[in-house]
């Protein structure tokens, strides 16, 4: 056994993957709860579906449960999605159910892949590409260039639809903001900012919320918050859950028209 046929086996791999996701039909943003789900259910219709995570963990905000509690709740709504995901869970009360963080990130992150979502870790989305009125893709970079911000210049991927699914720091359509001249479907044409705790507002709104936001830009999850102006909702994730199957019913039609 040569090393370097190890080293080999593994720049031909990343790089056989990353030229299948060179024109991708989804670039989703973010590894989180919303964004692996909108990405499993889409990949298992047959759609190439990639995502982008710039920290070295898949999972977003599940991991570290409530205030490192390592518990999150789910609402009974959303539990057809526990199940199809098969991540267990135990039945709390009446409508709160209690599922272990680490069974729940992994579960997710382990069905996206099986589903044939690709999946890197350690590349950030730092731009987009926009052009006639419309997101057409992402320019992406290695995490630690961004981290220290090396000078080193970025690559593209493009994409019939982009997610902002970046959670509270909704990076995507701050970025589509900031930098191009552009209304965003939100009451001032800019983000609003995320409210204040209110779990069962928050919860309901996350879902309303998720939508297409600028022409080829959606928005799923937490991110919504902070575009739409809606509530924190802590620890509780159903609604994380039914904002990404509720984005890929969305993509699965945009895509077919
Ligand atoms: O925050 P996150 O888990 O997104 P989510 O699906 O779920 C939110 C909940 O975790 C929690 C909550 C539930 O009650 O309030 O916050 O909305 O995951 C977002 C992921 O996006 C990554 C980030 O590292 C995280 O894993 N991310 C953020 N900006 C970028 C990015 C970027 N520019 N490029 C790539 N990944």
């Amino acid at each position: 056994m040569r090393e370097i046929d190890i080293t080999k086996a593994i720049i031909d791999k990343h790089i056989e993957e990353l030229n299948k996701c060179l024109c991708s039909d989804v670039v989703i943003v973010g590894a989180g709860p919303s964004g692996l789900v909108a990405g499993s259910i889409l990949a298992q219709k047959g759609y190439t579906i990639t995502i982008f995570e710039k920290r070295l963990a898949p999972g977003g905000g599940i991991w570290g449960g409530g205030m490192g509690f390592k518990y999150v709740i789910i609402q009974k709504e959303a539990l057809d999605i526990v199940e199809e995901f098969n991540i267990p869970y135990e039945k709390y009360s009446d409508d709160l159910y209690a599922v272990d963080a680490i069974n729940f990130a992994s579960g997710l992150i382990l069905e996206a892949g099986k589903r044939g979502v690709h999946i890197f870790n350690l590349i950030a989305v730092e731009d987009l590409l926009v052009r006639e009125g419309r997101v057409q893709g992402v320019v992406i970079n290695n995490t630690f260039a961004k981290m220290n911000q090396f000078p080193i210049d970025p690559l593209t991927i493009e994409a019939k639809a982009v997610v902002d699914a970046t959670g509270h720091e909704h990076e995507v359509v701050k970025t589509l903001s900031q930098k191009n001249d552009v209304t965003l479907n939100t009451p001032t044409g800019k983000p609003l900012g995320e409210r204040s705790l209110f779990a069962e507002t928050a919860e309901k709104a996350v879902v309303t919320n998720t939508k297409e936001v600028y022409p080829g830009l959606y928005v799923c999850g937490m991110a919504t918050a902070a575009v739409y102006g809606g509530y924190r909702m802590g620890p509780i994730f159903g609604g994380m859950l039914m904002s990404g199957k509720k984005l890929a019913g969305l993509l699965e039609e945009a895509l077919k028209a």
